[in-house]
This record gives C-alpha cells, structure tokens and sequence, in this order.
C-alpha cells in the first residue's frame, strides 16, 4: 500500500441532494451543513466528492492542472457521456486548446473596450428606470428591472438581430439547468433543447450578427486566424448562454440586497463610487453561480481524502462566499467589507471573462435608480425560481419612493 493510501481518511459522507428543488430553493441549510461536515464531503447520491469551504473551492478553482474542465464541468463526465451541445471552447476546455479563445474574448469584453458602451449603457438605464417610476412606485423589480435591463442592453452589444430574443433566457436557463443531474428540472424543458438550440445556433453565424458588436469582434478574430472557423460560432454561443442569466440574477440579487439592507442603499447613495463593491458583495452574497463541477486528472489528495482520477469534483461556490472561516458576518449584505477574493465569478484561468460587462450594467442601472428612488423596499415576498445551477428568481415585488 502507498504512504498516501495508508493514511486516506474516509470523508464524511452526505445523501443529501444539493439538486433538490426545495434545496435549490433555500441551499443555506446543506451549504452549513457540508461546510461543518468537513473540507471534503462525499455525495453518496451522486458518487461525487464535494467541496463547500472557501479555502478548498479556492484551491480546486486555481488548480486547472488536476482539476480540469474538458470533461465538463457539470455531473455529466463528457469522457464517458455524450454532452447535449458541442462543448464550449471556453468554459469546457483545458489549455492549450482553452487560450485562443479566452485571449480573443478577454481583449472584446476588456474595459478600454467597453468605454463606449458605458454611456449607451447609462442612457438605456436611465430611460429604463424612468419609465417605470412614470408608471408606478410598486412593480415587480425582477421582471422591471433586472430581467428589462439586460435584455435591452445586451443582446444589442453582442449584435444580435430583434427577433427571437425571447429565446435567450429559456435557453439559458435550460443550458444552467443541464449541468446537475438529469432530474425533473432537465426533463421539463427537454421538449425545447432542439428549437432552443437551433435558434441560438443559427444566431452564431456571421451573417447572423451586425457588424459592430461583440460577434463580429469574434468574427474578426477568426478573419485574422486568432481562432478557427469551428471556434468562433462557439465563442458566440459563449456570450449568449453565459452573458443574459447570470446578469438577470446578478442585477436581481443587487436590487434583493438594496431593498432588504436601507442603510446600505442611503450609503450607495452618498457615495455612488461604492457602485462595484456593492455589486461584487451582492455576487458574493448570494452566488448567481452556486456550484460548478471539476474533473480529477489524477489521484488527487484533498485534506487527506483521495478523489479518484476521472471522477467529478462538486465545488459548491456559494458556500465558500459565505464560509465563516473566509468571512466574518457572512450572511450579511455589508458595503463596508472588501468581498475581493469570492468566487462567485469563479477564480483561475477560467474566472469570468464578462465580469467587467456584468459589473458595467449592474453600475448603470445601480446608478440611475440611486439618482432617483430614495427610499426601496420590499413590497411582497420574493419568489424564487429553482435551477440547478443559478440562483434564479421569480418575481421581487418592491415600493419606492422617488426623490
Ligand atoms: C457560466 O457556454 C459557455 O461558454 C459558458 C456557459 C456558462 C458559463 C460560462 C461559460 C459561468 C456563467
């Protein structure tokens, strides 16, 4: 027996299932639950291990090298099983072949790139936000506000044409939905996977897109051979599967945070500078993204568990942003606080490339409501929206007064 083997611990194990919808809809209890359990805990349910600390998410998310992504990073190990789209050139890769792409993108979604859209931005924002106070002063914010706001803001700068945008939200939250298990969230929406698909694919082409936004940036860069003509369709597809949901409850969570914290909100008002911390924190603290899988590429050792080669990894990254041991006072929304280091946007090689156009439209929009709402609250409960990926909402009813 070898030295490592001899001393494995056995790691506590869990039947739970983090894919429950009653789960999914409040993961607060498991994620206490599996932090306190241990820094690996086995998923029996599942035959995975699972990681809900903050300082072995970290340290699985730096470690592209052990715990790699081409295998996917949802339950379904791509090695073994067929994935329900090609796979993505980004998110589902490994370098070498992981880097063109991620170059090409970094440079198209940089902020020196994004300048201009920060006034476009801005407008659609302030046009947004006062057309629905001119309207009323209790709507339900997730439709108003962060589901309006993306919607008008990003497909235009990726380039997409009017129609058929109605698509994007059902396919992203179908594509967030298929990385955890096939449980009846999947099988509800399989009757859509192939015209939800089609569209989105047919949305990819070159001819599909204008000649100034993101996609043809992408184009562009396929023209100069930065990447393949198979690449560029799905560095598209990128932008439109991880660009709409994850800003939608990003932007929902932003506004759930103002809402239920009133003395934070008259802070950001004071001091609109505390814009990006306030969206960083609200990303820390309710984790858009909850969990992404990772692949052993070999034995690896984890606080003394072996975690077979070619099994996956369950990196729960909404625990970690509240883990007591990162965060002190984690499960409150607090502006004073520095929330660098979550990993809400993931960390690593492959942290979110389109957090600067995320963090961008959440400042527009944070900022146009902060010159005109003094006061904002809640008007009903929120409901929740459950997916096996995202923290997804349903409707956030809120009151505010203007001025
Ligand atoms: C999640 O398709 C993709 O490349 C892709 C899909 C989903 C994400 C990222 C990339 C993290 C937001």
């Amino acid at each position: 027996m070898t030295e490592a083997l001899e001393h494995a611990l056995v790691p506590p194990v869990s039947d739970a299932d983090p894919f429950d919808p009653e789960v999914l809809l409040d993961p607060g209890p498991l994620h206490q639950a599996l932090r306190e359990a241990g820094p690996v805990v086995y998923l029996s349910r599942y035959d995975v291990h699972a990681l809900a600390r903050h300082e072995q998410v970290h340290a699985a998310l730096v470690d592209w090298q052990r715990f790699e992504s081409g295998a996917g990073v949802g339950l379904a190990n791509f090695r073994h099983e067929k994935s329900w789209r090609p796979p993505s050139a980004l998110l589902e890769a490994d370098p070498p072949l992981h880097d063109a792409p991620r170059r090409v993108l970094r440079e198209i979604l940089a902020p020196p790139a994004l300048r201009r859209l920060r006034t476009t931005w801005a407008a659609t924002a302030e046009e947004l936000v006062d057309q629905v106070l001119a309207e009323a002063t209790e709507f339900d914010a997730f439709t108003a506000l962060a589901e309006a706001f993306p919607l008008r803001a990003f497909p235009d700068a990726v380039g997409l044409g009017p129609d058929g945008r109605e698509n994007l939200l059902p396919y992203g939250n179908m594509a967030f939905n298929s990385f955890g298990p096939r449980n009846d969230l999947v099988t509800a929406d399989a009757h859509r996977v192939a015209e939800l698909s089609a569209w989105v694919n047919l949305h990819c082409a070159r001819e599909a897109l204008s000649e100034d936004g993101f996609g043809a940036q992408i184009w562009a860069a396929a023209d100069r051979g930065d990447l393949t003509c198979e690449q560029a369709p799905l560095v598209v597809r990128s932008l439109l599967t991880a660009g709409v949901d994850t800003t939608v409850h990003g932007l929902a969570a932003c506004l759930y945070a103002v809402a239920t914290h009133p003395e934070e909100w008259q802070r950001l008002r004071q001091r609109p500078e505390l814009t990006r911390t306030a969206f960083d924190e609200a990303v820390r603290w309710q984790s858009p993204v909850q969990t992404f899988f990772r692949t052993a590429t070999t034995d690896v050792t984890i606080a003394g568990t072996v975690i077979p080669a070619d099994t996956k990894i369950l990196m729960f990254l909404g625990a970690a942003n509240r883990d007591p041991r990162r965060w002190p006072d984690p499960d409150r929304f607090d502006l004073t606080r520095d929330p660098s280091g979550h990993v809400g946007f993931g960390m690593g090689i492959h942290q979110c490339v389109g957090q600067h156009v995320a963090r961008l439209e959440a400042e527009a929009l944070l900022t146009a409501l902060a010159c005109r709402v003094e006061r904002i609250e809640l008007a009903g409960t929120p409901r929740r929206h459950p997916n096996n990926t995202l923290r997804s909402w349903e409707s956030l009813p809120l009151r505010v007064k203007k001025g």
